[in-house]
């Protein structure tokens, strides 16, 4: 821990001071003076050297009794922790909750009563598959986990932004993950569900098939972390004040819209930035562009449960819109990165069994699973019982219990008092009335066993019915994303077994498919368990049919070159300012470049860095396209034709119409003509998204 001052004699004789010319830096570094922190030891001890080991003679050899260096590379040597064995890359924010006032009919939860009072949270989001060090945009699930720190203790809401999970039973989890993770013999392919074991497994789970599809839908490849859903997943309960449970199940909904990228988008911005949703998160709070969630509830009783086609406990189901509404109860907003990734981010602790008096657990067999196995697993990630006491995970009202002793103890509990019933402590924290206690429920009727409910056994009318509500363009995308992972997969008999899967759940997804690898005919004839019903679509589910006109939380890049018009640029700025955006100006080089009335314009990134799948839609305003202007002219026609390729609308300026043309496109309607006069017709062109109807005539 640095101080201010150090706690010894400041006029100690500083070392020996170092000399240059072996390399030690010594005339670049700067002493403590005045208010500038000391350097300390981990135990205190002002450090006068920190760029010398000490040795016994200038060349050595290196002295154990160096307690500065030996304690510095100790400390070193045990950074890391266990990573995460699922959702390893996260990203995270702290933030608030506010509940509206609808909450408190349903749940008596301390943090549901009052909409005036807002209560603190940290989010983090998350791939599933991948290492800590795992590339931000494969093809995944993203896990949405968010922590209420509540009068009333912490409740951890720990979902993903699909509504349904592979397996119903958390038996089955440890293989699903061995399956999607690298192959242990290989390691490889890292964060990638396109490989054998994975549609191995799959091809022979059928209940997985309803999370699948949704996985190869543009709900897999999200365009930012502030754009997409967040679930429950599980049926919950909320428990009111008189005692009457209500199920719910869970939503977030960001009030910027769900928003994906195309595949091809998905894999250049890999390259282009491994790091582009942490810091887009990031540099959209640093902004004060807060991202933003309303959470609702469908909310509903055992007679509406029992009335579904489905059964309410079973993870692998939605709970279409159509057939119970969901119910705005609060909203969520992130408005402060952490102070230190690792402290928070990564030491954070979520647990589904974290829940507060107001909220309830179902019977959901994968729930109750969970309830197990996220503690245990933070006993070995962080290294023993004590991680409640870390900053991040410590609720903010009072934690106070018998519990002692353990690695890493923090708190310094007095007296002799640990047990309870005591007489000793008559200040001693009792058990409450207001404490939490269980809903009690009746029990199930039926027999001890381990038995799969016929309840669950429907495995293919949800994946079709989701397939139904879908758009046209969002059909294409489903059908191009199964055709790519099942190319990736060398066995054979996995594909023809997926093919006879995708036949059960819609016969044109089936042919399609099998169509585009190539196997038409070679699906494999599988008989259900149970014959799928044709459930009504619905359209709720759909991204692009209910995206928002927005260019809110957006990023727009115009390129210039020298020559280019500075005036043009600030009215971009300001038009898009004014609509919530933010512009990016893209130069040749990053020094700038000297406008068309000679005055400079200032560049954010360099052509070479910020190639045009990291913006939302793109202006190119170069004065010319030859190498004097642009250095790379191979760059700039990438740079539109990838704009073009991912669907994005494309101002041109001065010689921007000309670079279109040499990147060998044809203009449309998405290509828009920008001028300091005419703004307008860009921004509104921006603000619908991209161009679905340009896709087909570019990819089947
Ligand atoms: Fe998790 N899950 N999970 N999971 N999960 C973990 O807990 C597990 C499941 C989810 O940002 C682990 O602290 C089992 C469903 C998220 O830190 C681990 C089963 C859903 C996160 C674990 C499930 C999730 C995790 C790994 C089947 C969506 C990241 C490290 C019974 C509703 C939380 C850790 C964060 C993390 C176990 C199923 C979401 C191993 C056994 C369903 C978002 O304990």
């Amino acid at each position: 821990m640095a101080r201010s001052k150090p706690p010894t004699a400041p006029n100690r004789k500083p070392a020996p001071t170092s000399n240059a010319e072996v390399g030690s830096g010594g005339e670049l570094h700067q002493r403590a003076t005045g208010d500038a922190a000391v350097l300390t030891t981990a135990q205190g001890i002002p450090i006068s050297d920190d760029q010398n080991s000490l040795t016994s003679a200038p060349r050595g050899p290196v002295l154990l009794e160096d307690f500065v260096l030996r304690e510095k590379i100790t400390h070193f040597d045990h950074e890391r922790i266990p990573e995460r064995i699922v959702h390893a890359r996260g990203s995270g924010a702290h933030g608030y909750f506010q509940p509206y006032p609808a909450a408190a009919k349903y749940s008596c939860a301390a943090f549901l009563q009052d909409p005036g009072k807002p209560t603190p949270v940290f989010a983090r989001i998350s791939t599933v598959a991948g290492g800590a060090g795992s590339v931000d945009t494969p093809r995944d699930v993203r896990g949405f986990s968010v922590k209420f720190y509540t009068q009333h203790g912490n409740f951890d809401l720990v979902g993903n932004n699909i509504p349904v999970f592979f397996i119903q039973d958390g038996i089955k989890f440890p293989d699903l993950i061995h399956s999607v993770k690298m192959e242990p013999d290989r390691a490889f392919p890292q964060a990638a569900s396109a490989h054998d074991t994975f549609w191995d497994f799959i091809s022979l789970m059928p209940e997985s098939l309803h999370t699948v599809i949704w996985a190869m839908s543009d709900r897999g490849i999200p365009r930012t972390l502030r754009n997409l859903d967040g679930f429950g997943v599980h049926t919950f309960r909320l428990i009111a004040a008189d005692g009457t449970s209500t199920f719910v199940k869970f939503h977030w909904r960001p009030t910027v819209g769900v928003a994906s990228t195309t595949w091809d988008e998905a894999v250049k911005l890999q390259g282009a930035d491994n790091d582009f949703h942490r810091r887009d998160l990031w540099t959209a709070i640093d902004k004060g562009q807060f991202p933003e969630w309303e959470l609702s509830i469908q909310a509903f009783d055992q007679a509406t449960a029992d009335g579904l086609d489905f059964d309410a406990l079973d993870p692998t189901k939605i709970i279409p819109e159509e057939i119970i509404a969901r119910e705005p109860i609060g909203k969520m907003v992130l408005d402060r990165n952490p102070d230190n990734f690792f402290a928070e981010t990564e030491q954070i602790a979520f647990c589904p069994a974290n829940i507060v008096p107001g909220i309830d657990f179902s019977n959901d067999p994968l729930l109750q699973v969970r309830l197990f196995s996220y503690l245990d697993t933070q006993l070995s990630r962080l290294g023993g019982p004590n991680f409640a006491e870390l900053p991040i995970n410590r609720p903010k009202c009072p934690m106070q219990n018998f519990q002692r002793d353990g690695h890493m103890r923090m708190e310094v509990p007095k007296g002799r008092v640990a047990y309870e019933p005591n007489s000793l402590a008559p200040k001693a924290p009792r058990e409450s009335a207001s404490g939490f206690t269980s809903f009690p429920a009746p029990p199930d009727d039926g027999q001890k066993g381990r038995i799969r409910p016929e309840s669950f056994a429907d495995h293919y009318s949800q994946p079709r019915l989701y397939w139904r509500s879908m758009t046209e363009p969002e059909q294409r995308h489903i059908v191009a994303a199964f055709a790519f992972e099942l190319a990736k997969v060398e066995t054979v008999a996995i594909r023809t077994r997926m093919l006879g899967h995708l036949d059960i759940i819609a016969a044109e997804l089936g042919a399609q498919v099998a169509d585009r690898l190539g196997m038409t005919g070679q699906a494999d004839t599988i008989t259900p368990a149970r014959a799928p019903k044709d459930l009504p679509a619905s359209p709720a589910l759909s991204i692009i049919g209910n995206a928002k006109a927005t260019l809110v939380g957006r990023t727009v890049a115009v390129l210039v070159t020298d020559g280019s018009d500075g005036s043009l640029v600030e009215a971009l700025r300001a038009a898009l300012t004014a609509e919530g955006a933010s512009l990016m100006v893209i130069a040749p080089k990053v020094g700038g470049v000297k406008g068309a009335d000679g005055t400079m314009i200032a560049a954010d990134a360099a052509l070479s860095g910020a190639p045009s799948c990291l913006w939302d839609a793109v202006v190119a305003a170069p004065a010319a396209i030859d190498r004097a202007a642009l250095s790379d002219v191979g760059a700039a026609c990438d740079w539109v034709r990838d704009a073009f390729g991912h669907l994005k609308v494309i101002g041109v300026a001065g010689a921007g119409a000309a670079l279109v043309k040499k990147a060998g496109l044809d203009r449309d309607d998405g290509v828009v003509d920008v001028t300091v006069a005419e703004i307008v017709g860009f921004v509104e062109a921006a603000k619908q998204g991209r161009l679905w109807d340009r896709e087909p005539s570019l990819r089947d």
